[in-house]
């Protein structure tokens, strides 16, 4: 059964560190664990260590794995990449939605029987998503709803299309929005808009001191929102 992703700090640290070496990675996810909710992890690291790593990183923290695949195959390889990812220890994933509604069936279906979550990605971060990604992201988002997807993605560089966002997933999906940082995001502008869980990569894992820097994010998120007397987006 996968961890439950709680919400709490409304972060979500992207380690994005295939080219680091275990052991400080390992120290990574240790100290930024109190004031994230969750570890999203991609392809490269991977690539880098092998599944297994999964694994490895779920003994250093008791937060969930995020395996943020971006699952877009046909529906049979789809299925199969979403098994191989949860049986290896993803205790989340995210989905392409724009791959179409079949694939993300399958891959929904498989997820939610062994327990885990999904994340269908409606809208990306990067200006590139704006060639045709923004052009359905609305629709993929309805799709998302219809067909039980868990959260969307969708994008903190563009705080004002999370309130749409929000209004058509409604208030019992997450939205996690990634972007904040180094592609220009301000962090709490998405949450404030809507979004559940913020996300942090460089900011955090190329810092001197992630721990640190973890934990300033973490606070200055909460001041922002408690500020606009925020209550949290339950699930
Ligand atoms: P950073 O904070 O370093 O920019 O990292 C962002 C993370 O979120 C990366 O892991 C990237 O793959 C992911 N991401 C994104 O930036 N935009 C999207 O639209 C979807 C993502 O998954």
């Amino acid at each position: 059964m996968a961890r439950p992703l709680k919400i709490e700090n409304h972060i979500i640290h992207a380690l994005d560190v295939e080219d680091k070496e275990k052991r400080q990675i390992f120290r990574i996810v240790k100290d930024v664990s109190p004031y994230v909710d969750a570890i999203k992890i991609s392809t490269p690291l991977i690539f880098r260590y092998g599944g297994s790593i999964i694994g490895e990183l779920k003994e250093q923290t008791s937060l969930p794995i995020i395996g943020c695949f971006k699952v877009g195959d046909i529906p049979d390889m789809s299925r199969r990449i979403v098994k191989i990812a949860i049986d290896s220890g993803a205790d989340g994933l995210t989905l392409h939605g724009i791959v179409g509604r079949d694939s993300m069936t399958a891959c929904i279906k498989v997820a939610h029987e062994k327990g885990a979550y999904v994340f269908m990605v409606a809208e990306m971060s990067h200006p590139g998503a704006l060639d045709f990604m923004k052009q359905h992201g609305f629709e993929i988002a309805k799709m998302a709803r219809e067909l039980g997807s868990d959260g969307i993605v969708a994008p903190a560089t563009r705080p004002d299309t999370i309130r749409k966002y929000r209004e058509i997933v409604g208030d019992d999906m997450w939205i996690m929005s990634p972007g904040v940082g180094v592609q220009g995001g301000k962090l709490g502008d998405a949450i404030l808009a809507g979004a559940t869980f913020e996300v942090v990569g460089h900011r955090i894992y190329e810092a001197p001191d992630p721990k640190q820097a973890a934990k300033t994010f973490c606070s200055s998120l909460k001041e922002r929102l408690a500020e606009k007397q925020l209550i949290s987006t339950s699930h």
